[in-house]
């Protein structure tokens, strides 16, 4: 069942702005040395992208309990963490060895704005400072070894690195349904599931909390990517930022070209509808959580 979305929409507004202004605070200054690295990496990070992720580690945090209760610095720093090994992962997902995009949030890629070498050097920048970033949370230790290992885990081969090293391995090819899923589950579904454990994580999720964010976020990890798809062959390219068509172009298996558009979206409605399940146990407190899960299934872009 869809929840209202209207004061969900200045939430998330304002989640977006807390979190960019958090990004923009935390990243080294523009006119640091060395200046054109620095500029690399903010021109990536900032200004631009929906911040899925952060909303989540927000939005996850606030169905363990009252968000007075939490340490909202920490909840920043996670924030900022995932959104920066996000970013990272899309300027070497867009250079020539990769993907070969020339846009990216609707302007020049890292390495047509800047050039290859500082956009490579930008990004292997940007994934330990995430790192440095967690560990810089003041909350219990053992949670914050937690933090970093829910991200390196998320983020290596088992993880985003892993399954682009499937994806890049899968052109031209008919993948089975498996490993299409494996695919989409470690690319994609492992940071956005990462962002659900790092909320959970900074707010100190008991148990039960914690088995219903897991569920949560394995099943919305991937209807993110069964959407991304559909956007892929239907959405509006102004809406877009990127280049559409690209996966079906590069002849990349997608749920559209295995399953057909119809069945991808049942596919995306049933994954949504097993994460609102799994988070019946939460009552009111998982309200923002069932929001983002409509907005991610509903989104344009
Ligand atoms: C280790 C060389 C190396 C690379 C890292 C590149 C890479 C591994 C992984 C790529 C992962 C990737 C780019 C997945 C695509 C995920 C995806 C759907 C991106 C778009 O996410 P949105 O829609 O983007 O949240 P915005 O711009 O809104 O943040």
């Amino acid at each position: 069942m869809m929840a209202g979305l209207e004061g969900f929409d200045a939430w998330l507004r304002s989640h977006v702005d807390r979190v960019e202004a958090a990004l923009d605070e935390a990243m080294p200054r523009p006119d640091a040395v060395p200046e054109r690295l620095h500029q690399a990496m903010r021109y990536s990070v900032l200004g631009g992208g929906k911040r899925v992720r952060a909303a989540l580690v927000y939005a996850a945090a606030r169905a363990c309990g009252p968000a007075g209760d939490q340490n909202q610095t920490a909840l920043d720093q996670a924030a900022c963490s995932v959104e920066l090994i996000h970013a990272y992962s899309l300027i070497h997902d867009d250079l020539p060895c990769m993907d070969d995009d020339v846009l990216r949030r609707g302007k020049p890629t890292v390495h047509v704005a800047f050039d290859e070498a500082s956009a490579l050097l930008a990004g292997d920048a940007m994934q330990p400072l995430a790192f440095k970033w967690l560990t810089d949370m003041k909350i219990d230790p053992a949670r914050v070894v937690q933090a970093v290992r829910t991200l390196a885990i998320a983020s290596g081969s088992h993880g985003m690195a892993g399954g682009q090293a499937i994806d890049l391995d899968s052109v031209g090819k008919t993948l089975s349904r498996e490993r299409l899923e494996l695919m989409h589950t470690l690319k994609t579904g492992a940071l956005l599931a990462a962002s659900v454990s790092l909320g959970a994580i900074v707010a100190n999720a008991h148990a039960q909390q914690w088995v219903c964010l897991n569920d949560y976020g394995r099943m919305m990890g991937l209807a993110f990517q069964v959407v991304d798809d559909i956007l892929d062959v239907t959405a509006d390219s102004s809406q877009l930022g990127k280049t559409p068509g690209k996966d079906a172009a590069a002849n990349k298996p997608t749920y559209v070209s295995l399953l057909g558009l119809n069945e991808a979206r049942q596919l995306a409605d049933a994954l949504h509808g097993q994460a609102l399940s799994a988070l019946a146990p939460l009552g009111d407190d998982a309200k923002l959580l069932i929001n983002m899960a409509d907005y991610i299934l509903l989104r344009k872009n």
